[in-house]
């Protein structure tokens, strides 16, 4: 079985009844919300789950309830995918451009599960070009305060137009060499920039990443 299939269904089974559930974006999390739709058809309840856009309209296809923090004070658990995760499970995020709502759900939920397959383990973070969503207003000041930081960066586009996230904000992808030092104090630095709204660093946030190899062992860790 395909390993991010793998890792997506084995962390479908952390979900119990009446959980209010946090799921974020991605082709991994999407076998995630594929075998929770099974689970609910078979009986599972759960208060319903808190997403991004695009898993908003795969779940309404399936039948799974939508809750929110309006009706929540907090989930029970999140689920979601990353782009980079390291042995000490930091995480780079936002890939698909949800970094900002996935980074809200993993921030409001009791326990934050990470799925990914094995080619996302690395031993430093930073291969992987570090979104930040940024406001539309000066982001070409916004641009030249992160690359103070140590970073090249590039507006992401989508059809020759800048890429609007979730929320009417550009991204900015920021290649570092290689994030070795402390990433809490990248995060917090990326964060004090005017401008920044969020950065697709998540340190100290996930709990377990459950790991599809491709061997078709999945690990947890
Ligand atoms: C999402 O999962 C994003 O944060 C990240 O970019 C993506 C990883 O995508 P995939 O699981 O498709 O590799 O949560």
């Amino acid at each position: 079985m395909d390993a991010k299939r793998l890792a997506g269904e084995r962390a479908a089974d952390y979900v119990e009844d009446g959980m209010a559930v946090g799921l974020g974006t991605g082709s991994t999390v999407y076998w995630t919300l594929m075998k929770l739709g099974e689970r609910i058809k078979d009986g599972l309840h759960i208060k319903g789950i808190a997403t991004s856009k695009a898993t908003e309209k795969l779940a309404a296809e399936l039948g799974i309830p939508l809750t929110d923090f309006a009706e929540v004070e907090q989930l029970d658990l999140a689920i979601d995918g990353a782009d980079e995760f390291d042995a000490r499970l930091q995480l780079i995020k936002g890939g698909g451009g949800a970094l900002l709502r996935e980074k809200l759900v993993a921030a409001n939920a009791k326990r934050f599960i990470v799925v990914a397959d094995d080619s996302k383990a690395v031993t430093n973070l930073g291969k992987f070009p570090l979104p930040v969503e940024v406001v539309q207003f000066g982001w070409e000041a916004t641009r030249r305060q992160l690359e103070k930081l140590g970073c090249s960066t590039q507006l992401r586009m989508k059809e020759q137009a800048p890429f609007i996230s979730d929320n009417g904000n550009y991204i900015i992808d920021c290649q570092f060499e290689a994030i070795t030092d402390d990433a809490v104090k990248l995060n917090e630095q990326m964060n004090r920039i005017p401008g920044v709204v969020e950065n697709g660093l998540f340190v100290n946030m996930a709990d377990l990443v459950i790991v599809g190899g491709r061997d078709g062992v999945v690990t947890e860790q």
